[in-house]
């Protein structure tokens, strides 16, 4: 049976000779935990780590889009739909998502601009209402001169390639290239950089009673497996990010593990993205029905990403985590402090 090697991650200043870096970050580890299918998990030295996985976990990771890895990045979402579960109604009307994605732009590092919402029970949107509902807001940003990088997030070739036609600089899909076939040709071509998330069956059944024999391990699998699909297209392991898919044909409790081992997916020599803002799992454990009152448990999430290196955070309260960030960055001594 396969082992899997998920870094202890540390940001603390006081570190010994030996540790590593991971993956040109904040974090570093001289601890892994080994995990098997048919074991208990195991601590082991990281000196003893397989050395291609200890080659990937410590490689700095390029920039994507332009932004650096050096420091946790911010995905500021903004959902040009009418049913999206925090956020729908609120900006599909072409000004409402123009004046939302210039605010948005002052704070996120990236922004992430979706046409079809993926909601449990979601229906599929028809491409030329997602295009039509996309394609403008990314020209309208590009034309105000807004020049942060946005992520298109969708599943279909069509909506993205009229996305870079309009001026997005990478692909972000939910199904991981596996709902249109196309989908990888159009990233292939544009040369441009794509998320690849984790998600057990479409948005309509996918959270019909979801089960897994390792959740950890069968999203690890499951991502690698992508990795190596869209490699073979043609896309370089450097513009890669993979993503658990928080949400997407999980329980409370599988949300969880996968939170807790985030570091695991490193080991894929990729970027990790977090999406957890808002999500029902947070409702559910703090007992907050609202979607959009979910804000101070998803930061609570989102620094426990941090926590284990997590470099994109794909968040609706972009300011509010900016914050957060600015302190957390500032107790591991990250940010540069001139008083
Ligand atoms: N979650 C949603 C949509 N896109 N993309 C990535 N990479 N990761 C995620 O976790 C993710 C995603 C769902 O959240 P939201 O966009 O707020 O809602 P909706 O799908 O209802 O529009």
């Amino acid at each position: 049976m396969a082992s899997y090697y998920r870094p202890i991650v540390q940001t603390d200043a006081a570190r010994p000779p030996d540790a590593l870096p991971l993956a040109g970050g904040w974090g570093w580890f001289d601890h892994v935990e080994e995990l098997r299918r048919d074991a208990p998990p195991r601590l082991m030295p990281a000196r003893s780590l397989p050395p291609e996985i200890r080659a990937r976990l410590i490689a700095p990771r390029p920039a994507i889009a332009g932004l650096t890895l050096d420091q946790p990045r911010i995905m500021g979402i903004l959902n040009v739909t009418p049913d999206s579960f925090s956020d729908g109604g609120r900006f599909d009307r072409p000004e409402a998502a123009l004046a939302r994605g210039r605010a948005l732009a002052e704070v996120a590092d990236i922004l992430d601009i979706g046409g079809e919402s993926t909601r449990p029970g979601a229906a599929v949107v028809p491409v030329e209402d997602e295009i039509a509902r996309t394609a403008p807001v990314i020209a309208g940003l590009r034309a105000a001169g807004v020049r942060t990088p946005i992520s298109i997030d969708t599943r279909k070739a069509a909506v993205a390639r009229a996305a870079l036609e309009a001026g997005a600089d990478l692909i972000n899909d939910v199904a991981a290239f596996t709902f249109d076939p196309g989908q990888v040709q159009v990233a292939a071509r544009a040369g441009v950089p794509v998320c690849l998330m984790h998600a057990r069956g479409d948005p309509i059944t996918m959270q019909d009673d979801p089960r897994y024999d390792n959740v950890l391990l069968d999203v690890y699998d499951f991502l690698a497996a992508r990795v190596a699909a869209v490699e073979a297209a043609g896309l370089s392991r450097s513009q890669i990010v993979v993503d658990p898919g928080i949400g997407f044909g999980k329980t409370v409790a599988h949300n969880l593990a996968l939170i807790r081992g985030l570091s695991l997916f490193h080991g894929l020599g990729c970027a990790v993205l977090l999406g957890a803002s808002r999500k029902r799992f947070i409702g559910t454990l703090a007992g907050v029905a609202q979607a959009d009152r979910r804000g101070p448990g998803s930061i609570a999430v989102a620094l426990a990403a941090v926590a284990q290196g997590v470099q994109f955070l794909r968040v609706h309260d972009a300011a509010e985590t900016r914050q957060a960030l600015r302190l957390d960055m500032a107790l591991k001594k990250m940010e540069q402090i001139d008083d």
